[in-house]
């Protein structure tokens, strides 16, 4: 033990990979015991730690995080004995890829207990074929040689230079998306174009993608041990700070990829926790989101406390963050229960306003959709209002009312609020429910479509799976199908057809008179007024073309 202890805090010249004295001590050392000894040596030639593994293999301590992330070259090499002049192993190129080590070496202990071979890897930059790490011819000891400084600086700039994350997007995070499923792959390949879309709006550099398609989800990793670390490596080499999966992780999941990589793990529910809570500006959204976010935690929370560590700030750290766990467990649950009360006041006040709208009877339609389909568009042309409107997901998340007059002159109140999403998290919808409970005073709702989206059959599925889940499918709807400027005239054809639905295109005013039309006529309907009988719009002729011409041209 004295003679390992003697081998910490030694200096190697920084051109040298080990001296011939420190290896020969190891090795000798490897031999009498017949254990592999590993020496953790920084840039500057110290021994930083000495580790004694086992005959096979050795576990690394966890290594400190202060030089430049997951980007760059780790700023320490391992240098590790081999019993009988072993080379090296799957494990130790794993070892070398995962923690992005400057050098893995391993010296193989001879017959004699002294050096035999040498045998190298170093990480490569990122290349065509994908490759991780390069390892060297081996040669015997006394015939090694290597600059050790100047090799590790030249690799470390060559990553710099071929990594494009480190010259292109400075402070913007970087992250690799993962979709792993058993699922139908067409719909796996859209809701990853998705996620992508949902990365973005958060300002994230979307550095690649993986598509996983295991026989069986895994239950500590979703994907089998090997693969996931195939996942990790690529996506270190890309240069990405965080591996963003498009399905849920249960904790564990969560924990056990944590424990593989110091990139951080996000999956879906997280990434839209974030968005809605860097979006939302009113009391009532805020206190929503905190909700949600802490219904999320507090089963992570009471798994461990350590899940979360990695997650302290920027995206996917926002929010409640990292707390103690038992003192903690029950300060969520007193800030949940406050929430609720909060937000229960709200909604008392809300129901008030709602009450004075009744009594002088305008009659409310709420306009409701998948997220990005075009409400608040379609908003603004109809009430000439302003709301913002953005190419990007869940730019509305307050509800904004707006009152606008019908061509017959009906006065109507006119409602915009949260987009939908498939697979919307259910803890969101839950907390939610306090917006999405305006929808319960709707005389009529309008259902935007986006009739260019790839997939507006699967749209339409999610959003009515939402309404009937907050049973508010039995309200008369109107669908309409927006942005058929984008699609020729024939296809919004057939889909208006298809589904009794009405062509509109909400950046052109014109072609929304069939649009308003039909709101007189269903109104007249589910909420006659005295002034504005059915049969004041009986007469007319309705029997407009789904279509309008303007969109064809
Ligand atoms: N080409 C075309 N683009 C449109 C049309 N209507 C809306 N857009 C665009 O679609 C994008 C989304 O519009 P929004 O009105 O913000 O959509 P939204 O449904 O309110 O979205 P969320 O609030 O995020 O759920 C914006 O870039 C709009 O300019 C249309 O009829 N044609
Ligand atoms: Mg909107």
């Amino acid at each position: 033990m004295a003679r390992l202890e003697r081998l910490f805090r030694r200096r190697v010249p920084v051109e040298r990979v080990i001296t011939p004295e420190l290896a020969r001590i190891c090795t000798e050392l490897s031999h009498e015991i017949r254990r592999q000894i590993g020496l953790l040596i920084n840039r500057r030639g110290t021994v930083e730690a000495v580790i004694v593994g086992t005959d096979r293999q050795l576990v690394l301590p966890t290594l400190s995080r202060s030089r430049s992330g997951p980007r760059l070259l780790r700023g320490v090499r391992l240098v590790h004995t081999h019993l009988n002049n072993q080379p090296l192993t799957k494990d130790d190129l794993t070892d070398l890829a995962l923690l992005r080590l400057d050098l893995m070496v391993a010296i193989g202990v001879g017959v004699d207990g002294g050096p035999a071979d040498v045998f190298v890897a170093h990480l490569l930059p990122q290349n065509p074929q994908g490759k991780a790490y390069e390892e060297l011819k081996p040669c015997g000891f006394h015939a090694f040689q290597m600059d050790c400084g100047q090799f590790v600086q030249s690799l470390e700039s060559e990553i710099s230079k071929v990594t494009p994350t480190l010259r292109v997007t400075e402070d913007r995070p970087t992250a690799i998306l993962v979709s792993v499923s058993t699922g139908n792959r067409a719909v796996q390949e859209e809701r990853l174009e998705e996620l992508r879309d949902l990365a973005c709006s958060l300002g994230i550099h979307v550095l690649g993608s993986t598509v996983q398609r295991p026989h069986e989800i895994n239950p500590r990793y979703m994907l089998g041990s090997g693969r996931i670390r195939e996942v990790i490596i690529h996506a270190l080499q890309c240069g990405a700070e965080m591996l963003m999966f498009d399905q849920d992780l249960t904790p564990t999941q969560i924990r056990t990829i944590s424990e593989l990589t110091e990139m951080k793990v996000l999956d879906r529910t997280q990434l839209i926790l974030d968005i809605f809570s860097r979006r939302t500006h009113t009391r009532g959204g805020k206190i929503q989101v905190e909700l949600a976010q802490l219904q999320y935690l507090l089963p992570r929370l009471s798994q461990s406390s350590t899940a979360f560590s990695r997650l302290g700030g920027g995206i996917g750290g926002r929010g409640p963050g990292e707390t103690k766990l038992e003192t903690d467990l029950r300060r969520v649950r007193d800030r949940v229960a406050h929430l609720e009360r909060e937000l229960h006041m709200l909604a008392r006040h809300r129901d008030q306003q709602r009450l004075m709208r009744v009594r002088r009877g305008v009659p409310v339609v709420s306009i409701v959709g998948y997220t990005n389909a075009g409400k608040s568009t379609l908003l603004n042309v109809l009430t000439g209002s302003t709301v913002s409107v953005r190419n990007r997901p869940f730019e509305t998340l307050d509800t904004v009312n707006r009152r606008f007059r019908l061509p017959n002159g009906r006065e109507v109140i006119l409602t915009d609020t949260v987009g939908f999403l498939r697979d919307l998290p259910e803890g969101l919808v839950r907390a939610f429910r306090t917006t999405l409970e305006e929808l319960h005073e709707a005389d009529l709702l309008v259902h935007v479509v986006d009739a260019s989206a790839p997939d507006s059959d699967g749209q339409i599925k999610a959003v009515e799976t939402i309404l009937s889940g907050l049973e508010v499918d039995g309200i008369p709807q109107i669908l309409v199908f927006n942005k058929c400027d984008r699609v020729s005239r024939e296809e919004a054809h057939t889909l208006c057809r298809r589904r009794h639905g009405i062509g509109i295109s909400a950046i052109q005013p014109e072609t929304l008179g069939p649009l308003r039309l039909a709101l007189e006529e269903a109104l007249a309907r589910v909420k006659p007024d005295e002034q504005w009988p059915c049969s004041a719009v009986a007469g007319r002729d309705t029997k407009v073309s789904p279509v309008p011409e303007v969109i064809a041209s």
